[in-house]
């Protein structure tokens, strides 16, 4: 086997640099990759990370029996302070984890999503109010607008607390407090720990997001045990559910770190998604086009139920296709399993060597753009091939924008749901239309990906209600 390739470091902080003097550190890994190719190593704190971005290594890493997800880069400021949640958990032999997991599976299952319904369209059809009262001149800040209704969905079905951010302009503090210490963790992976001894007042503030989120979701599972409901919603579930497995139930502390983690896995990624549906099929208007057919047919002027939601296969395709293009969770860990005994200590057919105490970060971006797979129209946005009979014939890593394995995305039933239902509504109450139509894609990547810049406008349909 033969070294992986690196581009040549700098002591001791070994090829940090080349990524942290970038603001967008995960565009960098791309660049890195389009020069060093589909498998080059980084040396990241004295950390061996192997960078793969094309489908066969990462089929080869999606092994379930072989690989595992070790902890991420970036994830610091989650969690920090009290016990694990479900995305931060170390691994899935953590206690924590498996007793949040079994706990917390049925809450997500398809027929707790269904009952999430009534809720999930009331949030929905806030958004619509507010651009039919804008107006068709309203320039439309997609991605805060989609983050507001992500939000305050997630917050509504998983916890029973209103938001209301689309009656304020600015966010409600814990969201600010909540993107901070997202952004400060991931700034910290840019600096020598020697350095952020020295950055006291950085910390501290880190340290004081954290205690406030803590504790505002401290509160809110006290709230609910001094007055409880019988609302089938998140919180409930823990605070009620027993661990099939132990008979115990969580504690309010787990319950917390649990909390902090849906409302921030279950709103930012989603919100990308709709944000970059809507910019895919605005610059390839024959898919809209088709979109609004589908959604005249299958649901008409009437409102929208969660069986007719099942049924719109090409909106279900563009969802598909654009978390394919933009996977707004860009990036997953895999680590060599404790149990693998014998690892070879190679990767791709014993072409390279892959250390066992390596860690690899896939980059979905590009593993997902592969020609291999994808062909040589790879790069765009053809929703056809989503479609059922297509997707179910693809190769089975080749689509694997929430993640792999045990540690696969649990919201992701939520997040579909919520998607097609707000895609549905937009698509039937509104003709919808960028605002600069020369606009090209900018990417922010901060934990999760986003478009930068983009503005839509709606008009009211004639003879909708
Ligand atoms: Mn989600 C894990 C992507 C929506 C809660 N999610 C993951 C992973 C990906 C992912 C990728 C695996 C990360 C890794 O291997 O390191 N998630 C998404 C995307 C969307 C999404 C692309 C929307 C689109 N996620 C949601 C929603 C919720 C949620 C909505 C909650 C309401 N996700 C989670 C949790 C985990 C996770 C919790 C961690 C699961 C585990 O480790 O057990």
């Amino acid at each position: 086997p033969k070294p992986i390739p690196s581009p040549p470091g700098l002591p001791f902080i070994g090829n940090l640099l080349d990524v942290a003097t970038s603001d967008e550190p995960l565009s960098a890994l791309e660049r890195l990759a389009g020069e060093y190719g589909p498998i080059y190593k980084l040396n990241l704190k004295g950390q061996t990370r192997v960078i793969v971005s094309n489908y066969e290594l990462f089929e080869e890493l999606c092994d379930e029996t072989k690989f595992f997800k070790a902890a991420g880069l970036g994830l610091q400021g989650l969690g920090k302070g009290g016990p694990p949640g479900l995305f931060t958990a170390p691994s899935e032999k953590h206690p924590d984890w498996g007793q949040a997991h079994r706990i917390l599976m049925p809450a997500f299952g398809p027929l707790a999503i269904q009952n999430m319904f009534d809720e999930m369209h009331d949030i929905a059809s806030q958004l619509v109010l507010k651009w039919a009262r804008k107006g068709a001149d309203y320039q439309i800040p997609v991605t805060e607008d989609f983050t507001r209704l992500t939000l305050d969905t997630i917050a509504l079905c998983g916890m029973d607390f209103r938001f209301n951010s689309f009656y304020q302009d600015d966010m409600h503090p814990f969201v600010q407090v909540m993107t901070n210490t997202l952004s400060a963790g991931q700034a910290r992976q840019k600096i020598p720990s020697i350095v952020q001894m020295f950055m006291r007042s950085a910390n501290e503030q880190l340290k004081a997001d954290a205690q406030y989120q803590k504790q505002v979701a401290g509160e809110l599972v006290a709230h609910r045990r001094n007055n409880p409901s019988d609302k089938q919603d998140l919180l409930n579930a823990m605070i009620h559910g027993r661990d099939p497995k132990t008979g115990a139930s969580m504690r309010d502390e787990l319950i917390a770190s649990n909390m902090i983690t849906f409302l921030i896995a279950g709103h930012e990624t989603t919100s990308g998604l709709l944000s970059f549906a809507f910019y895919n099929i605005l610059k390839n208007p024959a898919t809209y086009f088709k979109a609004q057919q589908e959604v005249d047919t299958v649901i008409g002027k009437g409102k929208v139920t969660t069986e007719q939601l099942k049924t719109l296969q090409y909106i279900n395709a563009i969802l598909r296709e654009t978390l394919r293009l933009n996977p707004t969770a860009p990036a997953f860990t895999r680590s060599v399993r404790e149990e693998n005994q014998d690892f070879p200590g190679t990767l791709g057919n014993n072409e390279y060597e892959f250390k066992r105490e390596w860690t690899a970060l896939c980059l979905l971006g590009r593993i997902q753009r592969d020609p291999k797979v994808y062909g040589d129209d790879a790069n765009e946005f053809i929703p056809e091939r989503m479609l059922d009979e297509n997707f179910d014939k693809l190769p089975k890593s080749a689509w694997k924008p929430f993640g792999s394995g045990m540690r696969a995305c649990i919201g992701r039933a939520f997040a579909w749901q919520e998607a097609l239902l707000v895609v549905a509504l937009l698509l039937q109450n509104f003709d919808i239309r960028m605002d600069d139509p020369s606009y090209e894609l900018k990417v922010k990547s901060t934990l999760t990906h986003k478009p930068q810049g983009f503005y839509m406008r709606a008009a009211l349909r004639k003879g909708v209600s």
